[in-house]
Formats: C-alpha cells, structure tokens, sequence
C-alpha cells in the first residue's frame, strides 16, 4: 500500500488537506491529540464545534483549520475500549472510513490521522492497526482521488505496531 504511509510525529505539523481529530462525542475539546490540535489551532476552532451539536462515535464532522497549516480538521470520536464486545472494531472501522468520506468529499486529497481510540480510550494499538491499515486501505481501492494518507504515531512504540501491522497487510496497492 504505497499510498499509505506510517511516519512518527506531531499531526498539528501535518500540512496535509485534512488532519483527522481523535475527539470525542461532545467535540467540545479534550486532552491528548484532540487538547493538542484545539491549542494549535486557537479558539476559533472551539467556537466552529460549539455550532455542529456532537457527533456520535464512528460518525465524522469537518471544520476549518484555523491557524493550523492544513486545510480542514475531521472530527472523529472513536469507541472507549470496553472488553472488544461492545462493537468496538466496527465502530473504530467506521472512524477511518467515515473521516475519509468526509476528506474525499471536501476535495482533499492528502489526509492525516492520529491512532485513534489507542490513548485515553484503551483500545489495544495492535488490534486497533490491524483495523485501521484494513479500513483505509479498502477506501483507498475504491477512491483513487486521495493521493495519500498518513498515520502519525506519537511515540516510537505506537510506530512500531503500526509498521509491523502494515507489513503484515501486505505491500499490494
Ligand atoms: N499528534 C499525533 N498523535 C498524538 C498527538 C499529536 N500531537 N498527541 C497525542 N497523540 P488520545 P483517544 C496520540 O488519548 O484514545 C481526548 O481527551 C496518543 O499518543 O488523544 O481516541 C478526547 O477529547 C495516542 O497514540 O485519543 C477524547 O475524550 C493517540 O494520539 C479522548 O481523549 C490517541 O490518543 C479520545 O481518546
């Protein structure tokens, strides 16, 4: 899949179209990459959020960037990892396919995402690659419009399980 790429990184730097916001259903701002994009990005995007009513886990919402150097911001709350019955791996599915459909449909072709639901939410990061490699990579077969997509893990472990995940997946697109 070489249109999809794991680097390690700060995703508030990312000057792709759209960066994806591990947020949660109020997105009304939090800790972790959701405290770090609304720092970066100033208070105007909390006022854009306070306008669009939550959204629910799986689903995504677009708002401007700001004064971050991409161009739109996906909103996306993830699930709260609880035991791996509750849904938990389709609705993570559905964060990346839904971020992308609202990417693709805004015209952005280069998009950004965090690990999502891996930090304050407890989904296992190895279960949730797994997932995510398998979820963009079926979007990006049927969607030649996007050019890239680039997962951008934090730590050097969360790198790690990501590459190895890819690996794994194959090298095919
Ligand atoms: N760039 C890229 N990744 C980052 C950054 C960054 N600047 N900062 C942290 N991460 P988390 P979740 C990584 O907890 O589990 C918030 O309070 C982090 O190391 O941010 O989906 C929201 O408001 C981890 O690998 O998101 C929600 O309430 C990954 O991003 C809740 O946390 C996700 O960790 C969402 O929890």
């Amino acid at each position: 899949m070489k249109r999809l790429q794991i680097v390690q990184g700060d995703i508030t730097k990312c000057q792709t179209d759209a960066i994806v916001n591990a947020a949660n259903t109020a997105l009304l701002g939090g800790g972790g990459v959701d405290g770090a994009i609304h720092r970066a990005a100033g208070p105007e995007l909390l006022a854009e959020c306070r306008t669009l009513g939550g959204c629910k886990t799986g689903e995504a919402k677009p708002t401007k960037a700001y004064r971050l150097p991409c161009r739109y911001i996906i909103h996306t709350p993830g699930p709260i990892w609880n035991g791996g019955k509750s849904g938990e791996d389709a609705l993570l599915a559905s964060c990346y396919r839904n971020s992308l459909a609202a990417a693709a449909g805004l015209g952005c072709k280069t998009v950004a995402f965090p690990s999502i639901s891996t930090g304050v939410y407890h989904f296992p990061v190895e279960r949730a690659a797994r997932i995510a490699i398998a979820a963009i990579g079926d979007f990006l077969a049927s969607h030649p419009e996007i050019e890239r997509v680039t997962m951008v893990c934090f730590d050097r472990a969360t790198l790690a399980v990501y590459q190895d995940a890819l690996a794994e997946a194959g090298q095919a697109d």
